[in-house]
């Protein structure tokens, strides 16, 4: 049988899943602090003495927030272990496919490690198919088929309030891609994992050798479905002069895991200063950044002067530009930090700042000891 690009087909993110200490209180952060609108619950009062889970969305751009309540199963006893060794971090790049059974059949004869065989969850909503395969460290993608089923998540999940009345306008609208860091010397691996494990292609954007030394410190490739809409880029620490930003994050999350994730927006400058407002901390950009932005980038829907009082980026490319700006780490631990990433055109991952970001990364990994 010939494998086409088909072989493996995505309708995009269907969650990122964190396992968290207090899932209410982070529940709370993303309300407050990213805009998102929770939409369903489980836990004691549901059904579900083990673990507390809030579903918050933000257009089609979902989050999950599990916590343990009282380890009773070898999944709360995992999720605890998670916690224990890594912080709160993503524990699931959970995937929305239309066949559930067929993905994983796939997956599994071309090489992932299964974690769940398919299975059924039902309610008065309906059926979805589930199954799980292993991906870097403890990190999982589980394979959602929700075609027969119309509730707020997942079978078992009550629709929830919010949790603070939502913003009138929603601050991002999907996730549109999701960064893993890997040992040093492992990334190619884990491009060929997806490779063949999904059939995913591999973008033109990479960070190699020569970028590595001069100043990044990371190595770095992007595997993405036929479609576009699910986009991993995969990073590694380069041996440089200094610590990489990418051993930090190994040594402090205890191993490989979910570096950063990706958020669309339409309205990247209201949506910033609308973070900003809520407490958010966002790395800085020197202003010189801005003294010769226009020269190279053009014209952008946004002004320079308004780029630079907020410390957004801005790249181009022969498609099109990108404005992206980079939240500091949002735990205690210099792990999982997010991107707010506006694109016109552009389908890159604004390797024009590559320079600017790491440099400010690397100023961050200083006042922390850790360079
Ligand atoms: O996703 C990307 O590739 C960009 C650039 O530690 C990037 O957001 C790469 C590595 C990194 C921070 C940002
Ligand atoms: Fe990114």
């Amino acid at each position: 049988m010939t494998e086409t690009r088909d072989a493996f087909p995505v309708q995009g993110m269907d969650a990122v899943v964190f396992a968290v200490g207090n899932a209410k209180q982070a529940a709370h952060y993303y309300s407050t602090a990213f805009g998102m609108r929770r939409v369903a619950y489980r836990g004691p009062e549901n059904g579900s003495r083990e673990t507390a889970s809030y579903v918050l969305e933000s257009g089609g751009a979902r989050f999950v927030f599990t916590s343990v309540i009282k380890a009773d199963t070898p999944y709360g006893r995992f999720l605890d272990a998670h916690v224990a060794a890594h912080g709160d971090g993503v524990v699931d790049l959970a995937i929305e496919v239309p066949d559930a059974h067929a993905a994983y059949a796939y997956a599994i004869g071309h090489g992932a490690t299964g974690v769940e065989e398919p299975y059924e969850l039902k309610d008065e909503h309906g059926t979805v198919v589930l199954a799980a395969i292993a991906t870097y460290g403890q990190t999982r993608h589980t394979l959602v088929d929700r075609t027969g089923y119309d509730g707020p998540y997942l079978p078992g999940y009550d629709a929830a309030a919010p949790v603070v009345e939502p913003p009138a306008g929603r601050w991002f609208q999907a996730v549109d891609h999701c960064v893993g860091n890997v040992e040093l010397g492992r990334m190619n691996e884990w491009v060929a994992f997806y490779n063949q494990v999904m059939g995913f292609t591999n973008m033109k954007e990479f960070v190699g050798d020569d970028i590595a030394t001069e100043y990044s410190a990371l190595m770095s490739k992007v595997v993405a479905d036929g479609s576009r809409k699910v986009k991993f880029p995969l990073n590694e620490p380069a041996a440089g002069k200094k610590k990489s930003q990418i051993d930090e994050y190994l040594e402090f999350y205890g191993g490989p895991g979910v570096q950063h994730i990706a958020l669309a927006t339409n309205d990247i400058v209201s949506t910033v200063k609308a973070m900003r407002a809520a407490g958010v901390e966002f790395l800085d950009t020197p202003d010189s950044y801005y003294d010769t932005l226009g020269e190279w980038v053009g014209d952008t829907r946004v002004p320079i002067d308004t780029l630079r009082d907020l410390k957004i980026l801005a790249d181009r490319d022969e498609d099109g530009y990108l404005l992206q700006i980079f939240t500091k780490p949002v735990q205690d631990r210099p792990t999982v930090f997010f991107e707010m990433i506006e694109r016109h055109g552009s389908m890159g991952f604004g390797k024009g700042n590559f320079k600017a970001l790491f440099e400010a990364i690397e100023r961050e990994q200083e006042r922390r000891g850790n360079l």
